[in-house]
């Protein structure tokens, strides 16, 4: 997998792919190539059953500064106005439809900065851990647009609408322990303890269950769109599935017998 990407570093271990954006002298700004070598890793993430957890993280001092302005205005901005919409149907839009779908759990490690676009990859990610120096700048707003990539829904999801609001109108950027005092990220560590941190936490989510994990992955996004009703029935739906696994039998004996369960995903 790793040797044909060339905007990204993929490293497959341990149950644990980890996706790490390569653009380290424009802090991992996303590109087109990207969008599709990161479309072709997590397609072969999702269909690899080995893989129970996906990390994505950034090589160099930034995790991702969004779009890459120089990619779509590389003469400056004189030229005809760029169908910015098409640009996201095409590059943005299905890969965060991606993150959000698949029935693995997907961590986003923040290593450094997080603009634009580059927060609304972290906040598709199902879990955030980040590096004490890293920072998030809803910066969308700075060059005129609207934040994109799911920004607008995931961030009030994740943090509720009053400060969701704020911090895409004014775009100052939001220091890591603010981040998680509002409920934007699950952990901060101090940045050398990244690495290892995140390792900890993906080995932990690889050692569970998948189909039980994938499926709480779904009921939690079906969720956001539900009534009362609507959510038992999905619930009892999928409930149904992973009562079905092997897993689940595992975990019942495994308490049964007072020993930690062995899960391997049938
Ligand atoms: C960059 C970028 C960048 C190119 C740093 N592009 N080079 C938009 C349009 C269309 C459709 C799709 O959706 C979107 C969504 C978006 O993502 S819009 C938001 C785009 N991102 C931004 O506006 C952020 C722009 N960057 C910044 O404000 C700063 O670079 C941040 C705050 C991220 C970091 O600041 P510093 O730590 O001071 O680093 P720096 O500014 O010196 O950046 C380092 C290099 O990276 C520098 O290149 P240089 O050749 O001067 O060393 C920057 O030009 C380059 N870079 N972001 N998005």
């Amino acid at each position: 997998m790793a040797s044909s990407f060339s905007t990204i570093q993929v490293h497959a271990a341990d149950g644990i792919l980890t996706i790490k954006l390569n653009r380290p002298d424009r802090l991992n700004a996303f590109t087109a190539e990207m969008g599709v070598e990161l479309g072709a890793a997590l397609r072969l993430a999702q269909r690899d059953d080995a893989i129970r957890c996906i990390v994505l993280t950034g090589n160099g001092r930034g995790f991702c500064a969004g779009q890459d302005l120089r990619e779509l205005w590389p003469d400056g901005t004189e030229a005809e106005p760029l169908d910015l919409g098409a640009h996201l149907r095409e590059n943005i839009n299905p890969l965060v439809l991606r993150l959000r779908t698949m029935e693995k759990p997907v961590i986003a490690s923040v290593n450094g900065v997080a603009a634009g676009a580059g927060v609304s990859f972290a906040l598709a990610a199902d879990l955030r851990i980040c590096a004490r120096s890293a920072t998030f700048n809803m910066a969308f707003v700075q060059i005129g647009l609207v934040p994109d990539a799911a920004g607008t829904l995931t961030l009030v999801q994740q943090v509720g609408y009053t400060r969701a609001f704020e911090l895409c109108l004014l775009g100052e950027p939001l220091s890591a322990e603010k981040a998680q005092e509002i409920g934007l990220v699950n952990r901060v560590v101090d940045d050398q303890a990244l690495p290892e941190s995140t390792r900890e936490l993906a080995l932990r989510l690889a050692a569970l269950p998948p189909r039980g994990l994938g499926l709480t992955k779904r009921a939690l996004n079906h969720a956001w769109t539900a009534t009362l009703d609507e959510q038992l029935a999905y619930e009892a739906l999928v409930q149904s599935t992973a009562g079905r696994t092997a897993d689940h039998r595992e975990g019942v004996q495994a308490f049964f017998e007072k020993r930690t369960p062995i899960f391997t995903g049938k």
